[in-house]
């Protein structure tokens, strides 16, 4: 493949409802749409960065910014037979591993495409169905919490997550398990506890959750290790873990017993992939984790989370739980089984609307060679 040029947009799309984390409050889903095209097709991909550097330290104008200057200026000089082949052009710059996810996940599309293949069978994937859950934000009051559960229990989803933060806690998960018995439920902090909550963390562990999420600092698996050492609970880590070999160190310091994978967190699929393979050989279950994608990054999402040892559900929903309109064709939809269908389509499997990429459009700009 030779990529003839390329385009970014910077995309904004109302969500149906605020998402509240222990970091802040989002009311529109903003992202960097990346579209390349070679030899008469067009690929597409997500950077999944926000307006604020809040979940991680990267934003839409770093991602913008670093996408326009340095990552696709070297991609337009370079004959690629495959997507794993990226990876190591852009190793030599430091980090920006959602500006250089976006990229290599149209890179993928592309080459499945070319292929006639699913990104799903490209990917390694073998399941038709992905089980998945919903994830639910902090809310002013427990009962808007325990309607907003009640409403996607009713809508076929399985599992809950729900965000958490000091003195938005013990009483929600309490209250959660009082009215909706055994439901399958975890807990996600975005790192809002520190090793001196560990007595209310362990308060935790009476209610039966899944795994509790990212509790302490993005930069620290020392606390964690000594965290889950006084857990029954499984600790999962997110932020913590942004690279393959971050995986394996937090494993062998046993900081945590599951990985909530999110390729635009890693660097990309191909990091998504070895982390996923790494987990999997040391048996240890891992799940795919998500930041609210358009349909274009959910796409990609789905196709990952068909692989193996995606062993709990994903942080995947369909379109309508983010966004009145989403911007691919069909929206992804959920099934009566709780699960959402991997498409067998080559590429991402839907088709981009771009007529509603062009109306969510705040920016764009064209990069040629
Ligand atoms: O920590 O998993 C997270 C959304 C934005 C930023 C961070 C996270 C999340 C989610 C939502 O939990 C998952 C989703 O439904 O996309
Ligand atoms: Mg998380």
């Amino acid at each position: 493949m030779r990529i003839e040029r390329a385009e970014l947009r910077h995309v904004e799309l109302p969500l149906v409802f605020p998402f509240e984390t222990s970091f802040g409050r989002e009311d529109t889903k903003a992202c960097v749409l990346v579209r390349l095209y070679a030899g008469g097709l067009e690929g597409w991909g997500e950077s999944p960065a926000a307006g604020a550097p809040l979940y991680n330290e990267e934003t839409v104008g770093t991602a913008w910014h670093v996408l326009e200057e340095f990552i696709l200026p070297l991609l337009l000089r370079q004959e690629l037979s495959h997507p794993r082949e990226f990876p190591p052009l852009v190793r030599h710059l430091r980090r920006h591993h959602m500006a250089k996810a976006g990229v290599e996940a149209a890179l993928w599309d592309l080459y499945c495409q070319a292929q006639g293949l699913s990104l799903a069978r490209a990917l390694g994937g073998d399941r038709d169905q992905v089980e998945v859950g919903v994830s639910l934000g902090i809310e002013a009051e427990i009962g808007a919490l325990l309607g907003r559960i009640a409403e996607f229990l009713n809508r076929g989803y399985r599992r809950i997550k729900v965000k958490i933060k000091p003195g938005w806690d013990v009483a929600v998960v309490r209250a959660i398990r009082r009215t909706f018995g055994t439901v399958r439920l975890q807990v996600d902090a975005n790192s809002a506890y520190t090793p001196a909550h560990t007595p209310v963390l362990r308060e935790l562990d009476d209610f039966d959750l899944l795994l509790i999420e990212q509790p302490l600092g993005e930069d620290d698996i020392v606390d964690h290790a000594a965290l889950q050492a006084q857990l029954r609970t499984p600790i999962c880590l997110d932020e913590s873990i942004v690279t393959p070999d971050d995986a394996r160190k937090a494993l062998d310091l046993g900081s945590c017993r599951v990985i909530n994978i999110k390729a635009a967190r890693l660097g990309g699929l191909t990091a998504g992939l070895a982390t996923h393979d790494l987990c999997r050989a040391r048996g240890v279950p891992v799940w795919c984790g998500g930041l609210l994608e358009t349909g274009i990054g959910r796409a990609a999402n789905i196709a990952l989370a068909s692989l193996p040892n995606f062993l709990l559900p994903a942080d995947l929903s369909a379109s309508d739980r983010y966004f009145h309109e989403d911007i691919i064709d069909p929206p992804v939809t959920l099934n009566a089984d709780g699960t959402i269908t991997v498409p067998d389509r080559p590429g991402l499997g839907f088709t981009v609307n771009v007529e509603r990429v062009r109306r969510c459009t705040v920016r764009s700009a064209a990069v040629a060679p």
